[in-house]
């Protein structure tokens, strides 16, 4: 088994969205044993604290409606730079913080990519395709817009600009079920792949993924997962600002961790929109625990999936 060295970095955003409760998830997540978690799987874990964000600069935006948009592009740049270190050292698991703070994770991935000379895929876990820009949103919250600015989308003038922009074929979304009018524009003609819940219940989740994975693999790509609470059905994940009906079950869930664990191609870990505050008794954050140690190997037997056909 490959043994990590699993670096905590809690990032407690909570600017990205007008409903607060994420900033308390980092330490939900501590409180849910993942530390010891990732330790009896045989890894290391080494919790490096949470981030503060930068000091917030003077900004602007035609768009009215956005909200937070200094606090938001500080948080991306104290983020991007302790990411690019962690990505250094070891296999680091980002303990959000709403989605906002993918802009900081994946720049500093990004960076640490391009150092490597290495090409970078994302795998977004999430109901949403979180590609608006400043720009187009219609909500004004920039948890709405990591996507966007990862994948290279003109608006983000505020932000740093990333070091590479993810190319489109790089990115895969998988568990989409709220998707608005601009953003299906953007991916018409998009090389990203957008796996719906209807193509899951079609054909099951784990087709599409090891799809996405073969690219990963034959390019010998590193992999940035980003898992938002809201990928998940809300009977099992209530802790979640955006809860949408119809969404990943226990199990499916679970067996997309197992299915990466297997890959080894893996690199690196968001875990976003976790709000505490709306929690029952620590089940979300217990879940999501859980579903970082499938993805960390564990599994009821240790031997691969007998075939009976
Ligand atoms: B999340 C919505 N598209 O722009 C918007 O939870 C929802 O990080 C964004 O995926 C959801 O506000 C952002 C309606
Ligand atoms: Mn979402
Ligand atoms: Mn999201
Ligand atoms: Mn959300």
């Amino acid at each position: 088994m490959d043994r990590r060295n699993c670096i905590l970095v809690g990032v407690p955003v909570d600017s990205g969205k007008k409903r607060k409760g994420c900033l308390m998830g980092p330490d939900a997540y501590r409180t849910a044993r993942l530390a010891e978690t990732v330790t009896e799987l045989g890894h290391s874990a080494v919790d490096w604290g949470n981030v503060a964000p930068a000091e917030e600069s003077d900004t602007a935006c035609a768009n009215g409606l956005v909200h937070s948009l200094s606090e938001t592009v500080a948080w991306a740049k104290a983020v991007s730079a302790v990411a690019q270190r962690a990505a250094a050292d070891g296999f680091p698991i980002f303990l959000g913080g709403d989605h906002a703070l993918s802009m900081g994770t994946v720049h500093g991935i990004a960076a640490h990519a391009l150092e490597q000379d290495r090409p970078l895929f994302i795998l977004w876990l999430d109901a949403h395709t979180d590609l608006h820009t400043p720009m187009t949103t219609d909500s004004g919250n920039l948890h709405g817009t990591p996507m966007g600015y990862i994948s290279g989308l003109n608006g983000f003038d505020a932000f740093p600009p990333m070091p590479k922009a993810v190319p489109a074929g790089n990115i895969c979304m998988i568990g989409l079920r709220s998707v608005d009018a601009v953003e299906k524009q953007m991916l018409k003609g998009s090389e990203m792949s957008a796996i719906d819940m209807r193509v899951i219940d079609e054909h099951g989740i784990a087709k599409p993924l090891s799809a996405f994975l073969d690219k990963v693999a034959a390019a010998n790509g590193m992999l940035h997962v980003s898992l938002d609470v809201d990928f998940l059905d809300p009977t099992i994940a209530p802790a979640v600002g955006t809860t949408v009906p119809g969404g990943a079950t226990f199990r499916e869930a679970h067996h997309v961790m197992e299915i990466l664990h297997e890959s080894e191609l893996v690199t690196s870990l968001d875990l976003a929109e976790l709000n505490p505050f709306l929690d029952e008794r620590g089940r979300t954050a217990s879940l999501m625990v859980d579903l970082t140690a499938s993805l960390l190997g564990r599994r009821v037997f240790d031997r691969q999936t007998p075939s009976f056909f």
